[in-house]
């Protein structure tokens, strides 16, 4: 790949010092690039866009710089650094939000958060306080954002209900042939259809109402500053769209309240933390608790069930259909992936009245300031 070549495309001078693949995204190929400019180094994120998850890149990149535009608003209003607090992504000098090469990759280019990195696993019950301040911060400040304005870059994202009926189309075609390897997996899925569909019901109904929310709010997708650990910049902002609040707050509590990491093979090591799932519902509670309605907090513990089952199935769909949507390292990943979050939901199932009784507390507390 001449890197060299695509940053000139974005009008970046100086000399690619060394480019190399960066993160654990399970989407995009992400790159870190580092520039040399008449002895000064700068640090770039690279991206090739997964056209596969994205057939619109124009649709996607717009909606990025509008994202982003609002926020830089936002944090140089409170008198933020606009600069580490979100991202900064460059056009071409032909004045388009990605490059196309000749072989058809899409590239987009953003300037690197320095002295940050995510995380995996949560380290500390502080860490995920702050992860569940940020998080609610940035749904109240994206709270005035124009939601008509966002276009659909993937349809019924979160839609469980549609997530549902297509898994089980996915069992029913069994394209990979390894549906004999998963009977277990597949029987836990199918039985829960009343879950997938819980979250649905109450939007369709309007008695969730709908904001401005991430989408994909696991803790590798928040940058921690080096020497505070502490939120700087919530990334990848493919997929902000309308949706419930329960889904980031769900998403969130799946993948940083896990007591391991999404891909433990070793089951009794996977459950759901209840000190940690404590610990994200007093900061979320902090940043937006005064702003949420009833309904909304009372749905912020079943909603963890559902994200967690939604990505469940959207594994076990993946490694039924062959590995094609997202990044594996071996074969049966996906299927690894699968089960440690059924056993996540397993465990929350158990843990739903202690994780009512939390959010509820957390709430009244928000409320009565
Ligand atoms: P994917 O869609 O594949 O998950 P992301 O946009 O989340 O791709 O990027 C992958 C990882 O790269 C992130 O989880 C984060 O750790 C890191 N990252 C992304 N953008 C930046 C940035 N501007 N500065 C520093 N790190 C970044
Ligand atoms: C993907 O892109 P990344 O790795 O941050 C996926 C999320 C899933 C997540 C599971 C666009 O997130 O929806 O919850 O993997 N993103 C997309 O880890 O599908
Ligand atoms: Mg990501």
């Amino acid at each position: 790949m001449d890197f060299q070549k695509i940053i000139a495309e974005f009008g970046i001078e100086g000399t690619v010092e060394s480019a190399s693949p960066f993160g654990s995204g399970h989407i995009n190929d992400t790159m870190k690039i580092m520039v040399n400019k008449d002895g000064e180094k700068k640090g770039y994120i690279l991206q090739r866009l997964n056209t596969t998850v994205f057939p619109d890149p124009d649709i996607l990149m717009e909606n990025g710089f509008k994202v982003v535009k609002h926020l830089k608003n936002i944090i140089e209003k409170r008198g933020g650094d606009p600069e580490r607090e979100t991202l900064r992504f460059y056009r071409t000098v032909d004045g388009k939000s990605y490059y196309q090469d000749e072989e058809g990759n899409c590239w987009r280019l953003e300037d690197l958060i320095e002295h940050t990195r995510s995380y995996d696993l949560c380290t500390s019950e502080a860490q995920f306080e702050s992860t569940g301040y940020a998080f609610g911060s940035f749904m109240a400040d994206l709270a005035d954002f124009p939601a008509d304005e966002l276009g659909e870059v993937i349809k019924n994202f979160h839609n469980t209900k549609v997530r549902f009926a297509t898994f089980e189309s996915e069992v029913e075609a069994n394209r990979s042939g390894r549906a004999d390897t998963c009977q277990d997996e597949i029987a836990f899925a199918l039985a829960r259809k009343d879950l997938a569909e819980c979250l649905v019901k109450q939007l369709d109904e309007g008695l969730l109402p709908l904001r401005v929310t991430h989408n994909d709010t696991k803790i590798n997708n928040i940058l921690m500053d080096d020497e505070t650990d502490q939120p700087i910049c919530i990334v990848d902002l493919d997929t902000v769209m309308p949706g419930a609040c329960a889904y980031d707050f769900g998403d969130s509590i799946r993948f940083g309240a896990s007591s391991a990491e999404e891909d433990e093979k070793d089951l009794s090591k996977v459950f759901m933390r209840l000190d940690l799932f404590e610990a994200y519902t007093r900061g979320y509670m902090k940043a937006v608790g005064n702003t949420l309605t009833e309904a909304e907090a009372k749905s912020l513990s079943i909603g963890s069930i559902v994200i967690t089952f939604e990505t469940g199935i959207r594994f076990l769909g993946d490694y039924l259909n062959g590995d094609v949507y997202f990044k594996t390292a071996y074969p049966e990943h996906n299927l690894v992936r699968a089960r440690t979050q059924f056993k996540l939901v397993a465990d929350m199932e158990k843990k739903l009245p202690q994780m009512e009784e939390i959010v509820d507390r957390y709430y009244r507390m928000a409320k009565a300031e």
